[in-house]
């Protein structure tokens, strides 16, 4: 039955292949099967199909970091920047795919994640929530689906979704509406799912119209079969691409315990199971979570694996905190560090500010957290679209020094080189890549 089974999956995959498309999620059934040599076979030559010569050893970042350089204010980091353009380019921690490369690959699919590795990302995140069935699988949240896969279009498992899609209604100033969520499907039918460009538009009438919300600046070019997986294949994924692992625990949008016995611990102790299991070193793991008790939880309970925790900061949405006023900080920087946090990881704009001169500096915030010894680690750059207006939210304490698209890289300089952060989640690997390289931060 099991050979069965794989052949059917191997024929599937070889079929797939001649269309240029990739298939993890295909080659493989619940647990990854790690102690199929045929199946690494395979995976290891569609990796081969998608990356071509590309390895650890090189990067290939693409021309927009060369079009970033170019765009940048006149300077000493620029020239220095423009010097570096022949590489050589290699792949580094430094850069980490957010979600792969979700800037134009949909994004926690087979084909952002070798997206990200191909650009250099040293490390590449899984964003980690349960299906119906209590599989792990990667989503940004466990109510997305409406949004970053076809489930609108799939009539039947449309109807499994908690609330079903309702059209607008622009007389009465409804935005359409509709919530999918991974617990409302079982592993089998979230393999049926493929991954779009997240976005909806609420104006939407009919759900054609609801599933096509990219932003203008994103692309669907990539977006048509974005394949789906679980955690574990994302973890045989990175395995065989050599890159490393910062999966992160998504809150539950259910309430825990889900069905009564499926606990939060549970659900955090299952999500190192799957790197046990995998033979991954611990060292190789950042494990995140949003939720303080999450990281304690790695700290105290898979200490291997808490060594290396990252307390993601979302206290920003309590309209107290001020990244300037240490007093609105609960807990404080120390109290992290002797609780057994080793890092921390704010959104970029909580690590900078302009100072008198205009120009961009270390933030409060910042420089607290190294005092306490915490290391950092931030997100998210090129999420943010054109930067001529500001950039928005990932800027909001920096927006009036910035006003173009090279702009990026004056911060990430700052981050880098000035608050001294240890990684940097990018939305597109390359520009990160491109950065670290030239600096020769590895
Ligand atoms: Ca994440
Ligand atoms: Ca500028």
């Amino acid at each position: 039955m099991r050979m069965r089974h794989l052949k059917s999956r191997w024929q599937k995959l070889l079929c797939r292949l001649v269309m240029g498309l990739s298939l993890i999620a295909s080659a493989s059934a619940g647990a990854a099967p790690d102690d199929n040599e045929e199946w690494l076979a395979d995976v290891h030559q569609l990796i081969h199909g998608l990356m071509g010569d590309i390895g650890p050893a090189t990067a290939d970042v693409g021309p927009r970091p060369h079009y970033l350089v170019e765009d940048m204010d006149d300077g000493w980091l620029k020239k220095k920047l423009q010097s570096c353009a022949n590489g050589p380019f290699y792949r580094t921690d430094f850069s980490i795919g957010h979600r792969g490369a979700a800037m134009q690959f949909p994004e926690h699919t087979v084909e952002s994640y070798v997206a990200a590795a191909k650009m250099g990302a040293g490390i590449v995140e899984c964003d980690v929530t349960f299906t119906k069935d209590r599989e792990l699988v990667c989503r940004h949240s466990q109510c997305d689906l409406h949004t970053t896969t076809n489930i609108l279009a799939i009539p039947e498992l449309a109807a499994k979704c908690s609330q079903p899609f309702t059209p607008a209604d622009p007389e009465n100033g409804i935005p359409a509406s509709a919530q999918c969520c991974t617990s409302d499907l079982t592993l089998e039918e979230f393999r049926q799912l493929k991954g779009k460009m997240d976005g909806a538009n609420p104006m939407a009438t009919t759900v054609e119209e609801y599933m096509a919300g990219t932003p203008g600046w994103r692309t669907d070019l990539y977006a048509q079969n974005g394949t789906l997986l679980t955690h574990a294949e994302s973890i045989e994924l990175f395995k065989e691409l050599g890159v490393k692992f910062t999966p992160e625990l998504k809150s539950p949008s259910v309430e825990m315990p889900f069905e009564g016995d499926y606990t939060q611990e549970d659900y955090a102790r299952q999500m190192i199971a799957d790197y046990w299991r995998a033979g991954v070193r611990a060292r190789d793991v950042w494990p995140q979570s949003f939720n303080l008790q999450d990281v304690l939880y790695w700290v105290e309970n898979t200490p291997a694996y808490g060594r290396q925790a990252v307390y993601l900061d979302g206290r920003y949405s309590d309209p107290e905190f001020d990244s300037e006023d240490p007093q609105t900080w609960e807990p404080s920087m120390q109290e992290l560090k002797d609780r057994g946090v080793q890092i921390i990881a704010p959104p970029t704009w909580m690590l900078l500010k302009v100072n008198d001169n205009g120009k961009i500096v270390p933030s409060k915030y910042a420089r607290r957290a190294k005092r306490a010894g915490l290391d950092i680690i931030t997100w998210t750059l090129e999420r943010s679209g054109p930067l001529a207006n500001g950039g928005g939210w990932y800027y909001q304490t920096v927006s009036e020094a910035i006003n173009n698209d090279g702009d990026v890289m004056t911060a990430l300089h700052v981050l880098a080189k000035k608050v001294g952060v240890i990684g940097v989640f990018s939305d597109w690997p390359g520009t990160v890549t491109y950065y670290a390289n030239c600096m020769d931060i590895r």
